[in-house]
């Protein structure tokens, strides 16, 4: 089975923003050997830590490094960022059954202290994915308008897992899709494209990894941003504007320090 984008669906992707329908890159047997493995992460945690807390640990964890430089995606994700690409990111959004937590409507971009703005998201079902147990929503075209004013939410009202999000009435959120996968299936979305979740109304655990790739043109602002390190995919750095991280070696580690976005140096 070919993981290549067609002509379709690459021309889908720059005029919606996203693609989905994907074929699976694990089976569901694949899938839920590693979904089985995921205790060894979350078990080194520490105390007032959550899942959302598993930032970057691709750097020192072979178990996502290896998810994360999957053939099969970097296959789809070279369809739309083109020949000269690298890995940078990774985090799980989990959310236990019944949780009320949500995602606010957001653009990835809006966060990250890069430039310019070629940049992909990849997210991988761990287990299945619908409207009941709270499937991420995009809102399709919205690419193209750039970057909206995000203002700082009320967590208290929103249930917000993220402290910004976009004012309503700058976009028609009636027109979102639900990206609904199976175990093992992924959707990508673009950096500017409005995305966001509801909260997990179901008796099942919504279980998703969101994994970062960039063209060798994007920059990060070590001001902000000092740790950040990235992992080639294909092609080659001819830029050379970044500093380039080491594979790991041992299955499940954390590294010693937070990555850090735009809001959160802000403060
Ligand atoms: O999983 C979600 O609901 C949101 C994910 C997200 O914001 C992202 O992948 O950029």
């Amino acid at each position: 089975m070919s993981y290549r984008l067609s002509d379709e669906q690459k021309a889908f992707y720059d005029e919606h923003g996203y693609l989905t329908g994907l074929p699976p890159v694990y089976t569901e047997a694949e899938i839920a050997a590693l979904r089985d493995e995921l205790p060894n992460l979350t078990r080194l945690l520490e105390e007032g830590e959550t899942t959302k807390d598993i930032r970057e640990w691709h750097e020192t964890s072979r178990y996502l490094y290896d998810i994360c430089m999957n053939p099969k995606i970097l296959d789809m994700v070279e369809g739309v960022l083109g020949p000269d690409f690298y890995m940078w990111a990774s985090n799980f959004f989990i959310k236990e059954p019944r949780s009320k937590a949500t995602v606010g409507w957001h653009q990835d971009s809006y966060y990250w202290p890069m430039e310019p703005q070629h940049s992909v998201t990849v997210w991988l079902a761990f287990n299945e994915v619908n409207e009941e147990n709270a499937a991420m929503k995009v809102v399709p075209d919205t690419h193209k308008a750039g970057i909206i004013k995000h203002t700082r939410n009320d967590k208290a009202q929103t249930n917000s897992i993220l402290t910004l999000e976009l004012e309503g009435g700058s976009f028609d959120e009636s027109t979102a899709v639900s990206l609904n996968l199976k175990p093992g299936q992924c959707s990508l979305h673009n950096d500017a494209l409005v995305h966001g979740s509801g909260p997990n109304t179901s008796d099942r655990p919504r279980i998703g990894i969101a994994i970062r790739y960039s063209a060798t043109e994007c920059r990060n602002d070590y001001a902000i941003n000092p740790n950040f390190k990235i992992y080639m995919c294909r092609g080659t750095d001819t830029y050379q504007h970044n500093k380039h991280g080491e594979v790991p070696t041992q299955r499940f580690g954390r590294p010693d320090f937070k990555p850090v976005s735009k809001e959160e140096a802000m403060g």
